[in-house]
Protein backbone atom coordinates (compact mmCIF):
# COMPACT_ATOMS: atom_id res chain seq x y z
CA UNK A 1 0.00 0.00 0.00
CA UNK A 2 1.21 3.17 -1.05
CA UNK A 3 1.67 6.42 1.64
CA UNK A 4 -0.88 8.68 0.55
CA UNK A 5 -0.23 11.17 3.44
CA UNK A 6 0.36 14.82 1.47
CA UNK A 7 -2.90 13.55 -1.04
CA UNK A 8 -5.06 13.06 2.39
CA UNK A 9 -3.56 16.11 3.64
CA UNK A 10 -4.80 18.23 0.70
CA UNK A 11 -7.99 16.42 0.77
CA UNK A 12 -9.06 17.44 4.28
CA UNK A 13 -7.89 21.39 3.57
CA UNK A 14 -9.75 21.49 0.49
CA UNK A 15 -6.55 22.47 -1.22
CA UNK A 16 -7.76 21.07 -4.90
CA UNK A 17 -4.97 21.82 -7.07
CA UNK A 18 -2.85 19.98 -4.31
CA UNK A 19 -4.86 17.34 -4.02
CA UNK A 20 -5.13 16.82 -8.49
CA UNK A 21 -1.21 17.10 -8.44
CA UNK A 22 -0.47 14.05 -5.71
CA UNK A 23 -3.08 11.96 -7.46
CA UNK A 24 -1.42 12.55 -10.58
CA UNK A 25 2.21 11.69 -8.74
CA UNK A 26 0.56 8.51 -7.40
CA UNK A 27 -0.46 7.41 -10.82
CA UNK A 28 2.96 8.44 -12.49
CA UNK A 29 4.99 6.53 -9.30
CA UNK A 30 3.15 3.39 -10.37
CA UNK A 31 0.37 3.26 -7.62
CA UNK A 32 -2.75 0.82 -8.13
CA UNK A 33 -5.92 3.19 -9.03
CA UNK A 34 -7.77 1.34 -6.36
CA UNK A 35 -5.23 1.84 -3.76
CA UNK A 36 -5.58 5.25 -4.62
CA UNK A 37 -9.42 5.08 -4.36
CA UNK A 38 -9.84 3.03 -0.86
CA UNK A 39 -6.49 4.12 0.51
CA UNK A 40 -5.93 7.66 -0.45
CA UNK A 41 -9.26 9.02 -1.30
CA UNK A 42 -12.13 7.08 0.66
CA UNK A 43 -10.27 7.18 3.77
CA UNK A 44 -9.88 10.41 3.81
CA UNK A 45 -13.35 11.01 3.74
CA UNK A 46 -13.45 8.65 6.48
CA UNK A 47 -11.41 10.80 8.44
CA UNK A 48 -13.11 13.93 7.34
CA UNK A 49 -16.39 12.51 8.22
CA UNK A 50 -14.64 11.70 11.77
CA UNK A 51 -13.52 14.94 12.35
CA UNK A 52 -17.43 16.16 11.53
CA UNK A 53 -18.75 13.75 14.62
CA UNK A 54 -15.94 14.83 17.04
CA UNK A 55 -17.13 18.52 15.86
CA UNK A 56 -13.76 19.54 14.65
CA UNK A 57 -14.68 20.51 11.84
CA UNK A 58 -18.58 21.48 10.19
CA UNK A 59 -20.33 21.07 6.88
CA UNK A 60 -18.55 23.69 5.14
CA UNK A 61 -15.31 22.07 5.66
CA UNK A 62 -16.25 18.87 5.10
CA UNK A 63 -18.17 20.29 1.29
CA UNK A 64 -14.61 21.42 0.31
CA UNK A 65 -13.20 18.16 1.35
CA UNK A 66 -15.88 16.66 -0.99
CA UNK A 67 -15.55 19.23 -4.07
CA UNK A 68 -11.42 18.70 -3.72
CA UNK A 69 -12.14 14.29 -3.89
CA UNK A 70 -14.28 14.81 -6.75
CA UNK A 71 -11.54 16.21 -8.56
CA UNK A 72 -9.39 13.95 -7.64
CA UNK A 73 -11.68 11.69 -9.20
CA UNK A 74 -12.12 13.08 -12.39
CA UNK A 75 -8.19 12.52 -12.87
CA UNK A 76 -9.20 8.75 -12.20
CA UNK A 77 -11.74 8.45 -14.31
CA UNK A 78 -10.40 7.68 -17.34
CA UNK A 79 -8.38 4.03 -15.87
CA UNK A 80 -12.04 2.98 -14.74
CA UNK A 81 -12.31 1.35 -18.65
CA UNK A 82 -12.29 -2.08 -19.23
CA UNK A 83 -11.47 -3.49 -22.74
CA UNK A 84 -14.74 -4.70 -24.24
CA UNK A 85 -17.44 -1.60 -23.52
CA UNK A 86 -19.98 -3.46 -25.69
CA UNK A 87 -23.08 -2.27 -23.78
CA UNK A 88 -24.08 -4.94 -20.99
CA UNK A 89 -27.21 -3.30 -19.66
CA UNK A 90 -28.60 -0.19 -18.91
CA UNK A 91 -28.52 1.36 -15.07
CA UNK A 92 -30.71 3.85 -13.86
CA UNK A 93 -28.86 5.53 -10.59
CA UNK A 94 -29.32 8.02 -8.13
CA UNK A 95 -29.76 8.97 -3.98
CA UNK A 96 -32.82 8.58 -2.98
CA UNK A 97 -34.76 11.38 -1.94
CA UNK A 98 -33.50 13.61 1.26
CA UNK A 99 -30.14 12.82 0.49
CA UNK A 100 -27.38 14.89 -0.90
CA UNK A 101 -24.30 12.34 -0.95
CA UNK A 102 -23.28 12.04 -4.63
CA UNK A 103 -19.71 11.20 -4.45
CA UNK A 104 -19.98 7.23 -3.58
CA UNK A 105 -23.01 7.46 -6.41
CA UNK A 106 -20.39 8.81 -8.84
CA UNK A 107 -18.03 6.39 -8.45
CA UNK A 108 -20.62 3.65 -8.65
CA UNK A 109 -21.36 5.25 -11.38
CA UNK A 110 -17.75 5.69 -13.04
CA UNK A 111 -16.95 2.19 -12.70
CA UNK A 112 -19.96 0.82 -13.88
CA UNK A 113 -19.99 2.84 -17.13
CA UNK A 114 -16.30 1.85 -17.65
CA UNK A 115 -17.52 -1.57 -17.38
CA UNK A 116 -19.83 -1.11 -20.14
CA UNK A 117 -22.92 -0.48 -18.64
CA UNK A 118 -24.88 2.78 -19.76
CA UNK A 119 -25.40 5.10 -17.14
CA UNK A 120 -28.66 6.98 -16.47
CA UNK A 121 -27.63 9.25 -13.41
CA UNK A 122 -31.00 11.21 -12.00
CA UNK A 123 -28.28 12.92 -9.00
CA UNK A 124 -29.60 13.20 -5.60
CA UNK A 125 -32.93 13.74 -3.45
CA UNK A 126 -34.25 11.32 -6.03
CA UNK A 127 -38.04 10.67 -5.11
CA UNK A 128 -39.57 7.18 -5.61
CA UNK A 129 -41.98 9.15 -8.17
CA UNK A 130 -39.33 10.28 -10.22
CA UNK A 131 -37.08 7.02 -9.78
CA UNK A 132 -40.41 5.10 -11.62
CA UNK A 133 -40.97 7.99 -13.47
CA UNK A 134 -37.64 8.06 -15.16
CA UNK A 135 -37.73 3.82 -15.23
CA UNK A 136 -40.90 3.93 -17.13
CA UNK A 137 -38.81 6.16 -19.88
CA UNK A 138 -35.20 4.33 -20.03
CA UNK A 139 -36.62 0.88 -19.49
CA UNK A 140 -33.42 0.24 -17.14
CA UNK A 141 -31.95 -3.27 -16.53
CA UNK A 142 -31.56 -2.20 -13.11
CA UNK A 143 -32.21 0.45 -11.01
CA UNK A 144 -29.77 1.33 -8.12
CA UNK A 145 -30.06 3.75 -5.72
CA UNK A 146 -27.04 5.12 -3.06
CA UNK A 147 -28.20 6.53 0.93
CA UNK A 148 -25.68 8.08 2.96
CA UNK A 149 -27.89 9.02 5.58
CA UNK A 150 -29.42 6.65 7.97
CA UNK A 151 -32.54 8.91 7.69
CA UNK A 152 -32.89 8.85 4.33
CA UNK A 153 -32.71 4.87 3.82
CA UNK A 154 -36.64 4.28 4.71
CA UNK A 155 -36.90 5.84 0.95
CA UNK A 156 -35.36 2.83 -0.80
CA UNK A 157 -38.27 0.42 0.33
CA UNK A 158 -40.83 3.53 -0.67
CA UNK A 159 -39.28 3.20 -4.06
CA UNK A 160 -39.38 -0.32 -4.22
CA UNK A 161 -43.01 0.30 -3.28
CA UNK A 162 -43.66 2.55 -5.72
CA UNK A 163 -41.90 0.36 -8.92
CA UNK A 164 -44.33 -2.27 -7.71
CA UNK A 165 -47.50 0.07 -7.83
CA UNK A 166 -46.46 0.96 -11.14
CA UNK A 167 -45.94 -2.50 -11.93
CA UNK A 168 -42.47 -2.46 -13.52
CA UNK A 169 -40.84 -3.79 -10.47
CA UNK A 170 -40.56 -7.29 -12.31
CA UNK A 171 -39.03 -5.83 -15.23
CA UNK A 172 -36.41 -4.42 -13.54
CA UNK A 173 -33.33 -5.53 -10.73
CA UNK A 174 -32.88 -3.16 -7.75
CA UNK A 175 -29.46 -2.55 -6.48
CA UNK A 176 -29.21 -0.83 -2.93
CA UNK A 177 -25.88 0.38 -1.76
CA UNK A 178 -24.20 3.49 0.60
CA UNK A 179 -22.25 3.83 4.10
CA UNK A 180 -25.45 2.75 6.34
CA UNK A 181 -26.65 0.16 3.73
CA UNK A 182 -26.43 -3.68 4.36
CA UNK A 183 -26.99 -7.20 2.76
CA UNK A 184 -29.31 -7.87 5.62
CA UNK A 185 -31.61 -4.56 4.74
CA UNK A 186 -31.32 -5.33 1.00
CA UNK A 187 -32.86 -8.71 2.44
CA UNK A 188 -35.86 -6.95 4.66
CA UNK A 189 -37.05 -4.70 1.82
CA UNK A 190 -36.69 -7.20 -0.73
CA UNK A 191 -33.85 -5.39 -3.10
CA UNK A 192 -32.07 -7.93 -5.48
CA UNK A 193 -28.87 -6.99 -4.63
CA UNK A 194 -26.42 -4.92 -2.30
CA UNK A 195 -23.15 -4.14 -2.58
CA UNK A 196 -20.51 -2.48 -0.53
CA UNK A 197 -18.31 -0.39 -2.89
CA UNK A 198 -18.47 0.37 -6.23
CA UNK A 199 -16.00 -2.49 -7.19
CA UNK A 200 -18.85 -4.91 -5.67
CA UNK A 201 -21.57 -3.09 -7.70
CA UNK A 202 -20.08 -3.48 -10.72
CA UNK A 203 -19.72 -7.59 -10.11
CA UNK A 204 -23.06 -7.46 -8.24
CA UNK A 205 -24.60 -6.05 -11.69
CA UNK A 206 -22.77 -8.70 -13.83
CA UNK A 207 -24.26 -11.00 -11.77
CA UNK A 208 -27.70 -10.10 -11.67
CA UNK A 209 -28.03 -9.73 -15.70
CA UNK A 210 -26.15 -12.94 -15.72
CA UNK A 211 -23.23 -11.71 -17.63
CA UNK A 212 -19.12 -12.74 -16.60
CO1 LIG B 1 -22.46 14.07 5.21
N1 LIG B 1 -22.75 12.68 6.55
N2 LIG B 1 -23.99 15.08 5.90
N3 LIG B 1 -21.95 15.41 3.92
N4 LIG B 1 -20.86 13.09 4.96
C1 LIG B 1 -21.91 11.49 6.47
C2 LIG B 1 -22.55 10.41 5.59
C3 LIG B 1 -21.80 11.07 8.00
C4 LIG B 1 -21.52 9.57 8.22
C5 LIG B 1 -20.75 11.98 8.69
C6 LIG B 1 -20.58 11.68 10.16
O1 LIG B 1 -21.39 12.14 10.95
N5 LIG B 1 -19.58 10.92 10.53
C7 LIG B 1 -23.21 11.53 8.55
C8 LIG B 1 -24.35 10.52 8.40
C9 LIG B 1 -24.75 9.83 9.69
C10 LIG B 1 -25.81 8.80 9.39
O2 LIG B 1 -26.93 9.13 9.09
N6 LIG B 1 -25.45 7.54 9.45
C11 LIG B 1 -23.47 12.76 7.68
C12 LIG B 1 -24.34 13.81 8.02
C13 LIG B 1 -24.95 13.74 9.41
C14 LIG B 1 -24.63 14.90 7.14
C15 LIG B 1 -25.57 16.08 7.37
C16 LIG B 1 -26.91 15.73 8.05
C17 LIG B 1 -24.77 17.14 8.19
C18 LIG B 1 -25.54 18.37 8.58
O3 LIG B 1 -26.04 19.10 7.77
N7 LIG B 1 -25.63 18.54 9.88
C19 LIG B 1 -25.79 16.62 5.93
C20 LIG B 1 -26.97 15.96 5.23
C21 LIG B 1 -27.25 16.60 3.91
C22 LIG B 1 -28.26 15.76 3.10
O4 LIG B 1 -27.86 14.84 2.43
N8 LIG B 1 -29.54 16.08 3.20
C23 LIG B 1 -24.49 16.20 5.29
C24 LIG B 1 -23.90 16.88 4.24
C25 LIG B 1 -22.71 16.53 3.64
C26 LIG B 1 -22.01 17.38 2.57
C27 LIG B 1 -23.00 18.02 1.59
C28 LIG B 1 -21.24 18.48 3.27
C29 LIG B 1 -21.00 16.37 1.97
C30 LIG B 1 -21.53 15.61 0.72
C31 LIG B 1 -21.09 16.23 -0.57
C32 LIG B 1 -21.37 15.34 -1.74
O5 LIG B 1 -21.59 14.15 -1.65
N9 LIG B 1 -21.35 15.98 -2.90
C33 LIG B 1 -20.89 15.33 3.08
C34 LIG B 1 -19.83 14.39 3.19
C35 LIG B 1 -18.67 14.59 2.25
C36 LIG B 1 -19.85 13.32 4.12
C37 LIG B 1 -18.72 12.28 4.42
C38 LIG B 1 -17.64 12.98 5.20
C39 LIG B 1 -18.10 11.59 3.24
C40 LIG B 1 -19.07 10.88 2.28
C41 LIG B 1 -18.32 10.42 1.07
O6 LIG B 1 -18.40 11.03 0.03
N10 LIG B 1 -17.51 9.34 1.22
C42 LIG B 1 -19.53 11.21 5.27
C43 LIG B 1 -18.68 10.45 6.27
C44 LIG B 1 -18.21 9.13 5.73
O7 LIG B 1 -18.73 8.58 4.78
N11 LIG B 1 -17.25 8.56 6.37
C45 LIG B 1 -20.73 11.97 5.70
C46 LIG B 1 -16.68 8.81 0.12
C47 LIG B 1 -17.55 7.92 -0.79
C48 LIG B 1 -16.74 7.34 -1.92
O8 LIG B 1 -18.01 6.86 0.02
O9 LIG B 1 -20.44 7.54 -0.29
O10 LIG B 1 -19.79 5.71 1.35
P1 LIG B 1 -19.55 6.44 0.08
O11 LIG B 1 -19.66 5.39 -1.13
C49 LIG B 1 -19.04 4.13 -1.04
C50 LIG B 1 -19.97 2.99 -0.56
O12 LIG B 1 -20.90 3.44 0.42
C51 LIG B 1 -20.55 2.44 -1.83
O13 LIG B 1 -19.55 2.68 -2.81
C52 LIG B 1 -18.67 3.73 -2.43
C53 LIG B 1 -17.23 3.21 -2.34
O14 LIG B 1 -16.76 2.58 -3.43
N12 LIG B 1 -21.81 2.97 -2.34
C54 LIG B 1 -22.60 2.17 -3.11
C55 LIG B 1 -22.38 4.18 -2.27
N13 LIG B 1 -23.52 4.21 -2.95
C56 LIG B 1 -23.69 2.98 -3.48
C57 LIG B 1 -24.71 2.45 -4.30
C58 LIG B 1 -24.59 1.12 -4.69
C59 LIG B 1 -23.52 0.33 -4.30
C60 LIG B 1 -22.50 0.85 -3.52
O15 LIG B 1 -25.49 0.49 -5.47
C61 LIG B 1 -26.55 1.21 -5.98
Amino acid sequence: MSDFKALAESIIKGDSNTAVTETQKALDAGSDVRDIIDNGLIATMDEVGDRFSKGLIFVPQMLRSAKTMQECMKVLEPFFKEGDVTSKGKVLIGTVKGDLHDIGKNLVSMMMEGAGFTITDLGVDVSPDIFVQKAKEVEPDIVAMSALLSTTMPSMPKTIEALNKAGIRAKVKVMIGGAPVTEKYAHEIKADSYASDAGSAVSKAKELLGIS
